[in-house]
Parts: C-alpha cells; structure tokens; sequence
C-alpha cells in the first residue's frame, strides 16, 4: 500500500509547516465555479484538493483528472459515503465516524468499499473524524443520525481522539460541518492536539485568514476549507498568505 501523502503531511508537520486542503463538492463545482478556481489555484496553490460530499449525484473522476493535470496538485478523497470512490485520486481519507454510534459509518461502509479500495492500490489514510457542533445542524449529523459533541465537551472530544488514535487511525479530523456557523472551538483544538501524536485535520466553518492562522496556532495540522472558496474563490490569495 502507497504511503506518500502521508509522509508528505508528516514531512511537512517536522518541517513545521502548516498545511491547507481545498474541499471541492462536486455537486457544487459547476463548470463557471471551476474556470474561475482554476487558474486562482494555479497561483495560491494549497497543499491538497479533497474531493467530496454528503451525498453526491454525479461521477467526479473527470473533476480530479482536471484538477491533477491543471495543476499537478495531490488530490485526496474525502467521502462521504462508500460511492464516491475513484481510482485516480492520490489518496483516500478512509474516514470512520467516531464521535457518533451508527455502525454504519463506523465501520459497515468500510466493509462494502474494502475489497474495491484494496484493489485500486489507492493510498488509504485511516482518518477518525469527530462531529462537533457547528451551531448549526450539520449535514453529517442529519445523514449519519449521529450527534456531534457539544462545543464545551473538550475532554470528551480528547477522549474519542485517542480512542480513534489507539485503535490505529492515522489522522484525526475535527469537523465543524460544512458551512458551519462556528468553526471548533480553538480550546477543544488545543485540548485534543496536546495528547494526541497523530496529524490533526480541522474544518468546518473557517471563512477568514484570522480564523485560520487562529486553528493553525491551536495546534491544526491542516485545516481544510470549502463552502467560502464557492463564494469568494479568491480568498484563496488570503488564506495563503504568510
Ligand atoms: C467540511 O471541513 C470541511 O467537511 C470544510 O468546511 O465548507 O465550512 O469550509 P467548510
């Protein structure tokens, strides 16, 4: 199995760089959206494209090929379901739902995707990833009728962090939602990265640089943005700046 996305973001944590990940939807990525993110990209490069959604209606391996040849940047599925799998990704976020109790998402889409994942020879970066609130219903909660962890529960997020650490998850995601009115609270950020020794991943509701730099200080490995690149892709110029 490939490992080098992985030893990228671990090169990068030793080096002491922050990283930044671009979530495209692409129920959301119209062909307009992409002329205009394209070329903004190929300037203000992040370090990764995550490619996914809640519940997807179209096919998107078109989207990443574009999105590798373009701009030559590693692109990184980030599913939402057991469907959206390509093979022409980099690697895959193989993301189980560990702040919420529905088998489903912790482990029954795994088996269904197994075999096709073990195939593809895809990279595969075993991803914990816990919902917590956005002051917002998020679409993760509703779809997986999962609850997410209230804001001011630091040490129950820390504790299903290092659970999904101790049962072998390579990096640990701390979701706000999509579009979420609040990003993770900066506390519960710091919490959780002062015990945990894996790559941390934080999104969800970050729209600014302050808010950024802000996730990053906490103790964010890489923040993954979307919902305010849909709206105002050249914000991207002020996400990327030092
Ligand atoms: C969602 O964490 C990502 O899964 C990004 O969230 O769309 O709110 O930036 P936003």
């Amino acid at each position: 199995m490939k490992t080098e996305i992985y030893a990228s973001i671990l090169q990068n944590i030793a080096n002491g760089k922050k990283m930044l990940a671009v979530l495209i939807d692409p129920d959301k990525c119209t062909n307009e959206h992409l002329q205009t993110l394209l070329p903004l990209l190929k300037e203000h490069t992040p370090n990764f494209i995550f490619v996914g959604g809640s519940q997807l209606k179209i096919s998107f391996s078109n989207l990443i090929e574009t999105f590798k040849k373009e701009i030559n940047i590693p692109v990184v599925l980030f599913p939402g379901d057991v469907t959206q799998f390509s093979p022409n990704a980099d690697a895959l976020l193989f993301i189980s739902l560990i702040s919420g109790r529905n088998a489903e998402y912790l482990i029954s889409q795994h088996v269904n995707a197994a075999i096709p994942i073990k195939k593809s020879g895809l990279e595969v970066i075993p991803t914990g990833y816990i919902l917590i609130d956005g002051a917002k219903k998020s679409a993760v909660e509703y779809i997986s009728n999962t609850q997410p962890i209230p804001r001011d529960k630091n040490d129950i997020a820390l504790a299903t962090a290092l659970a999904g650490e101790l049962l072998g998850m390579k990096t640990i995601y701390l979701e706000a939602g999509s579009g979420a009115n609040m990003p993770v609270p900066l506390e519960m950020i710091q919490h959780v990265k002062s015990q945990i020794s894996v790559p941390l991943i934080v999104g969800g509701g970050i729209k600014n640089n302050a808010q950024l730099q802000a996730a990053y200080h906490a103790g964010a490995d890489l923040v993954v943005i979307g919902n305010v690149l849909e709206t105002e892709p050249e914000k991207i110029e002020e996400f990327l700046k030092d």
